[in-house]
């Protein structure tokens, strides 16, 4: 049996589904979960559907996550989206669930779900779930279009990155035929307070180069509250050191109140061997890591100058 009508089967044996995301969510994991259950809400609208997990604020205009009881999960079935490892997902009571369905696009770092759809060449998890819900037939509303496509622009930096295709830009047409406003989407996501803006301001004047070609900007806490912006908020500013010639990799490192975090991106070598070193994992050209310390920073650099210089003798750049 094909995966998407398994997936719709299992839809089918349960009358509670919970949809989680994973911690700290972005716009594809928000777009994922709040798509479906308007999705499955639509088409089943006997169940109880539900999204719970951490919200963020950028995509509100999307909806709300729901509250749900432990008692709910005794006959539930979870369904997991956009995350690869179980570690990361938010709100772990998935485990209290009866089955569980992981569906995903980041390489897999361990195997949660009782049914899994991973497919690491999809550029967003709201793609996969876009076609499940055609592969089933199953209706689609406005609102669940708007998420899906929120998902897919967040996810492919506006569909600039390479893993988009001509299957992306297909669904995403789709989508725009049920009544998607992209104009009022750019807007809601291209909203900058004045505070993100002079943030940038401080890491377009401080960020490091290496030798080797590996550029990097450190955000203490310090520089957090002084910026009166959110930790996410600061996080995303990464891309702001993207487009150096000759500096492949780079990354934002930032001491959130109980632990350092490190965005690492690259449009040259792989990343994501890099980040499993140092706690973390994710896509082969966008990897997340932790450092225990400020001290373990050096160490990284070292490990990240190398990975450049390696891929510069191979390239010949
Ligand atoms: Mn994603």
């Amino acid at each position: 049996m094909a995966i998407y009508e398994q997936i719709l089967n299992k839809i089918k044996e349960y009358n509670v589904i919970i949809i989680h995301g994973h911690v700290r969510p972005d716009g594809d994991c928000i777009g994922s979960q709040l798509g479906l259950r308007e999705a499955l809400r639509l088409n089943f609208p006997d169940k109880k559907v539900y999204a719970v997990g951490e919200m963020s604020n950028y995509v509100s205009f999307l909806g709300k996550i729901d509250e749900v009881s432990d008692d709910l999960y005794n006959n539930a079935l979870a369904i997991c989206v956009d995350c690869g490892n179980s570690e990361r997902l938010s709100d772990q009571r998935f485990k209290l669930a009866k089955e569980v369905i992981k569906i995903d696009h980041h390489i897999p770092v361990d195997s949660y779900g009782d049914l899994e759809l991973v497919e690491e060449e999809k550029p967003a998890c709201a793609q996969i779930i876009y076609e499940i819900l055609e592969n089933n037939n199953l209706k689609i509303n406005k609102e669940t279009a708007t998420c899906l496509y929120t998902g897919i622009v967040t996810d492919t930096g506006r569909f600039r990155f390479d893993s988009v295709t001509s299957e992306t830009f297909v669904v995403a047409a789709k989508l725009l035929n049920y009544g998607v406003n992209i104009v009022e989407i750019d807007n809601y996501l291209s909203v900058e307070t004045l505070d993100v803006i002079k943030f940038k301001g401080y890491v377009l004047s401080h960020f490091k180069l290496t030798r080797e070609g590996f550029a990097y900007i450190k955000i203490t806490k310090e520089i957090v509250e002084k910026y009166n912006i959110s930790y996410e908020d600061a996080a995303n500013q990464v891309n702001l050191i993207s487009t150096i010639p000759g500096y492949p990799v780079w990354s934002l490192v930032i001491e959130y109140p109980t632990e350092i975090r490190i965005r690492l991106r690259s449009r040259g070598p792989d990343v994501d061997k890099l980040a499993n070193l140092y706690h973390g994992g994710g896509h082969a050209k966008a990897s997340g890591a932790k450092l225990s310390s400020w001290d373990e920073l050096k160490q990284f650099i070292k490990d990240a100058n190398n990975l450049v210089k390696n891929y510069k003798k191979e390239n010949l750049e």
